[in-house]
Formats: structure tokens, C-alpha cells, sequence
């Protein structure tokens, strides 16, 4: 039985854990021969947040170090899956979609499908700054890095865990998310995007909109740098071979 694990980092989350993790379709997911394994990662919550994961099945992972991306770093680690899906634990990630979204990985031979909440984006649910940012972000790094994905800071990742240890993703915070996705494509791999209904969050809001922004086009143009560096190095690197546009049929999801 192929095994997916769910990875989903936490930080005071207690409002919004306990209906995300009853929203994953595990009997669905069996039904189709998934096995599955949740592992909410937290890093010191003062909340009820661990207690509810565990409450719910789910196991606890305690990263030490805070960050976004130190969590997910510690989530994949402790991973025993072939497949990996990702999502926040505020309640914005349609984790019952996660059926339709296994099955376009594997039927499409996928090595990576992210989820664009911008096409499909009810504007009710994101704040205007935080939908020009992702907006002005997912532009940046299209120019520089060519980079076709139409929301590079969506956290919604289903993934085949064998590519994890090939990608160079240094970020410990928030940019772990579009850098994650520069890696994917400038490593070659087979990816595909797909539209989701996001929601709105649950819970306390973490990002700080402006130093989040701020920070993040300074780590854009050094990871610009990084990459300019490393490609002499490695000038194989395949650029292509990328399935961006979901099928018509996937569009209606
Ligand atoms: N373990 C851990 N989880 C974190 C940390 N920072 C954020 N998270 C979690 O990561 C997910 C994404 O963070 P959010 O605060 O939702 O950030 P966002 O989705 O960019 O912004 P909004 O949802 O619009 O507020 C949520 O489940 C957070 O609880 C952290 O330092 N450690
Ligand atoms: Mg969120």
C-alpha cells in the first residue's frame, strides 16, 4: 500500500487544527489504496494546538527552531511516505480535494503539483495586500527565474517525497514556500498546478505584511544570486519539461 504523508506546520493554530484534521478523507484516500500518516508539526505553541492534533490521530513533531520552513524541514524529515501533501492549519487549504490531487500525481506521473489560489480567488477571503503581494512576489520570480508557477507562496504541495533530498531549500521562514518552488523547476522536475478554493483563515494571523514583503523581495534577488552562482557549477540543469496547465476536466474542481 502506497503511504501519503500529510505535513502541517503549526504554530497556535487551536481554532483551526481540530476541523482540518477531520477534513482529511482518510477512508476515502484507503478506499483508493492510500495508507496515511499525519504529522503536525509545532514549535512551541502555548495553546491547545499539540493536544488537539493528537487528539485527532495526528502525531506531534516539536521543531525546536521556530520558522515556516524549519517546520516543514523537520515535517520531511520525519516523513516515512513515498507521497507528501502539505497545508496550513488555519482552516484555508481544501484538504478534501486531496483524493482528486493524489490521483492527478499519479495518473500524470507528476513530481510535484502545487495549488494556485489566485484563479479561483474570492477576494473576500485574502486581504487586498496580501493579494498584491503574492501577485507582485509570483511576477518577481517568473522574471528572474523564469519560473511558470502562477502562486509561488501557495503552502498547498502534494509531492513525491524522492525528490525532497535533490532540492537546495535553504529558507527557515516564510520564503521556504516560493523558493521551494524555484528548486522544483530549476531542477527539471514534472510539475503541474491545479486550482483550489481558498478559504479564509481561522485563527490569528502570523504574516506581517509589510516586513513579510520587504523581506521577501530581498531574499527573491538573493536566491537570484545563489542560483546564478550554483548553475556554473552544474550548467546540466534541465529547465524544462514542465506540465503547467491543469486539464479541462481539472479546472472545475
Ligand atoms: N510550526 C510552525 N508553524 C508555523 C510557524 N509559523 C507559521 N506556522 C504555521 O504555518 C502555517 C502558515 O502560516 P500562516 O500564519 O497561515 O501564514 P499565511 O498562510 O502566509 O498567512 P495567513 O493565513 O493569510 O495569515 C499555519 O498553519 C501556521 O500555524 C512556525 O514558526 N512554526
Ligand atoms: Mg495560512
Amino acid at each position: 500500500m502506497t503511504k501519503i504523508s500529510i505535513v502541517i506546520p503549526a504554530l497556535n493554530e487551536e481554532t483551526g487544527i481540530g476541523p482540518v484534521l477531520r477534513e482529511i478523507p482518510i477512508a476515502t484516500l484507503e478506499q483508493m489504496g492510500y495508507e496515511t500518516e499525519i504529522l503536525v508539526v509545532d514549535n512551541g505553541s502555548t495553546d491547545r494546538t499539540p493536544h488537539i492534533a493528537r487528539e485527532q490521530g495526528a502525531t506531534v513533531i516539536l521543531q525546536p527552531v521556530r520558522g515556516y520552513g524549519n517546520a516543514y524541514k523537520a515535517g520531511f524529515a520525519n516523513a516515512s511516505g513515498e507521497i507528501i501533501a502539505t497545508g496550513d492549519a488555519d482552516l484555508t487549504y481544501p484538504f478534501a480535494m486531496l483524493p482528486l490531487l493524489i490521483k492527478k500525481l499519479e495518473q500524470e506521473e507528476v513530481e510535484f503539483l502545487n495549488t494556485d489560489r489566485l484563479t479561483n480567488l474570492d477576494k473576500s477571503v485574502m486581504s487586498t495586500s496580501h493579494q498584491w503581494g503574492n501577485w507582485l512576489l509570483t511576477q518577481l520570480i517568473k522574471l528572474l527565474f523564469g519560473c511558470p508557477f502562477k502562486d509561488t507562496q501557495s503552502g498547498m504541495w502534494v509531492f513525491k517525497r524522492e525528490i525532497w533530498p535533490k532540492l537546495n531549500v535553504r529558507a527557515a521562514g516564510w520564503p521556504f514556500s516560493w523558493e521551494l518552488k524555484i528548486e522544483v523547476y530549476r531542477r527539471g522536475l514534472k510539475c503541474a498546478e491545479v486550482p483550489i478554493a481558498y478559504r479564509a483563515r481561522v485563527g490569528e494571523v502570523k504574516l506581517q505584511t509589510l516586513r513579510g514583503g520587504l523581506d521577501a523581495i530581498f531574499n527573491v534577488f538573493r536566491k537570484r544570486l545563489q542560483v546564478a552562482l550554483d548553475s556554473n557549477k552544474s550548467p546540466e540543469v534541465s529547465m524544462r519539461d514542465l506540465l503547467l496547465e491543469p486539464d479541462p476536466a481539472q479546472r472545475t474542481l
